[in-house]
C-alpha cells in the first residue's frame, strides 16, 4: 500500500568517505524519492548528495575561526543549528548517525526546544567505531551513554554491535537493528571487459580492497595476502581509497617489488565499476560492525575473503559468499584466495551466493525499517 504520511526529517551525519556517512546519505535520497521531506545538516555537503531534488536540503554547521579556541567548540555549533533547523523547518525528527558528537549535540537541542514547548523526538543510529573504538574510551563514556539513553530510540547497524553497546554501556532500552543496505541494482557485475583491461591483462585475476586506510583496517595485510596469491596465480590488486596507512603500504608494495602489480587508485566516489570487474575482496580489518564495503563487493557478484570480526559474519557467510579467518591469518586467507582462483566452479558458485546474498540488504527491504520507526515517534 502506498504510503500517505510524509515526514520532515533532520539527518546528521559525517559528510566524508566513511560508511556512516554514505548509509545516511543514501537514506535520505532515497526518503526524499518516496516524498519525505530531508534536511542534512554536518559541516560539509555529504559527498554523495550531488543530485539535485526539490525536497532535499543541505544546511552547513559553520565553525568560527576565534584566536581564543585552541580546539572549535563544534559540538556547540552543531547544536544550535539544530534548534535553529527544527525550529524553522518544521522537523518531525532528528536522525542522526554516528554517536559522536552528533547524539549528544540532537540531545542538547532537543532539551533547548523543549523550553520553546517544542517536543522533537531523536533516533540515534550507531555505526561502529562510536562504540567500539571511542565509546569504550572513558574520557567520552558517560557522554556517550546518556546522550544514547536520552535517545528516543537507538538503531544498530548488526546484531554484533548492539551486542557490544550493551556489553560496554548501561543501555535502558531496545536497540532496533537495521542493518546497513545499498540499492542492489547499481551494482551489476557487467563483465566490462574494457575496463578491466585497464588494470589486469588477460589471464590474470583481479583483487581489489576498499577502505580509508586506517589503522583498523589492516591495509598492510591486504598487500601481504596479494604477494602470496600473486606468487602462484598471475594476479593484479587495485587499493581503492586513502587514508593514513596509505604511505605504509605503498612503501611495502615496494619493498616487495609488487608496484607493477598493485594500484592504489585513491578515493572514489562510486565503487561500483571497479568491484564489477573484480574477482575477490579482501577486508582485513581488525574490528568492523558491518562491512558495507563488503556488502557492495557481494552486491558486485565478487566474493569476500574477510576476518571474523564484529558483524562481518552477518553480511560475508562463511563458505557460502566467501570465508571468514582470524585477524592477521594472512597464511590461510592467501591460500583460500589461491583455491578460490583457481576453481573456476567454485569461484562461480560464491559469485552466485554473493548476489543472492546481497539482495536480502537491498535498498526496498531495508528503508521502510526506517519510516516504520519514524511513523512510531512521529
Ligand atoms: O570503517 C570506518 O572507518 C568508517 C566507519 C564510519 O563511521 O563511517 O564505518 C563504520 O560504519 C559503517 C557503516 O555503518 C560500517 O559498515 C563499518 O563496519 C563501521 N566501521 C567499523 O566498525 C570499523
Amino acid at each position: 500500500m502506498e504510503r500517505t504520511k510524509k515526514i520532515r526529517v533532520g539527518i546528521v551525519c559525517y559528510p566524508t568517505y566513511g560508511g556512516s556517512g554514505v548509509v545516511a546519505t543514501e537514506l535520505g535520497i532515497s526518503l526524499a524519492k518516496k516524498g519525505h521531506e530531508i534536511h542534512f545538516i554536518s559541516y560539509r555537503q555529504p559527498f554523495r548528495l550531488d543530485n539535485y531534488s526539490t525536497n532535499i536540503f543541505f544546511h552547513e554547521v559553520t565553525i568560527p575561526d576565534y584566536p581564543l579556541f585552541d580546539y572549535a567548540p563544534y559540538e556547540l555549533n552543531l547544536t544550535s543549528k539544530l534548534v535553529d533547523v527544527v525550529m524553522h523547518e518544521n522537523l518531525d525528527l532528528l536522525h542522526v548517525h554516528y554517536a559522536i558528537p552528533h547524539a549528544s549535540a540532537a540531545v542538547s537541542a532537543k532539551n533547548i526546544l523543549s523550553t520553546y514547548g517544542i517536543n522533537i523526538p531523536i533516533i540515534t543510529t550507531l555505526h561502529g567505531t562510536d562504540i567500539t573504538l571511542l565509546g569504550k574510551d572513558e574520557s567520552f563514556k558517560p557522554v556517550i551513554e546518556y546522550s544514547i539513553n536520552q535517545s528516543d530510540a537507538i538503531t544498530a547497524v548488526s546484531k554484533d554491535l548492539i551486542l557490544s553497546t550493551k556489553k560496554y554501556f548501561n543501555i535502558d532500552q531496545d536497540i532496533n537493528l537495521i542493518p546497513n543496505f545499498i540499492d542492489v541494482s547499481l551494482y551489476k557485475n557487467k563483465s566490462n571487459f574494457e575496463f578491466r583491461k585497464k588494470f589486469a591483462n588477460k589471464g590474470e585475476k583481479l583483487l581489489v580492497h576498499v577502505s580509508n586506510f586506517r589503522k583498523v583496517k589492516r591495509v598492510n595485510d591486504v598487500i601481504r595476502i596479494f604477494n602470496h596469491v600473486n606468487k602462484r596465480i598471475p594476479c593484479k590488486l587495485l587499493m581503492i581509497g586513502d587514508g593514513p596507512d596509505r604511505i605504509d603500504a605503498e612503501k611495502l608494495t615496494r619493498e616487495l617489488n609488487l608496484s607493477q602489480n598493485i594500484r592504489f587508485v585513491g578515493k572514489i566516489k562510486s565503487v561500483e565499476k571497479f568491484l564489477s570487474i573484480s574477482d575477490i575482496f579482501l577486508l582485513t580489518s581488525e574490528s568492523e560492525s558491518f562491512g558495507l564495503v563488503a556488502l557492495e563487493a557481494l552486491a558486485s557478484s565478487v566474493p569476500v575473503i574477510s576476518t571474523n570480526q564484529g558483524g562481518i559474519n552477518e553480511v560475508n557467510i562463511n563458505g557460502a559468499t566467501g570465508y571468514l579467518f582470524n585477524v592477521g591469518d594472512i597464511i590461510n586467507m592467501s591460500k583460500k584466495c589461491i583455491e578460490i582462483l583457481s576453481d573456476s566452479e567454485l569461484l562461480k558458485e560464491l559469485r552466485d551466493n554473493s548476489l543472492i546474498h546481497a539482495k536480502n540488504f537491498d535498498i526496498k527491504n531495508i528503508v521502510p525499517m526506517y519510516e516504520n520507526l519514524y511513523d512510531n515517534l512521529t
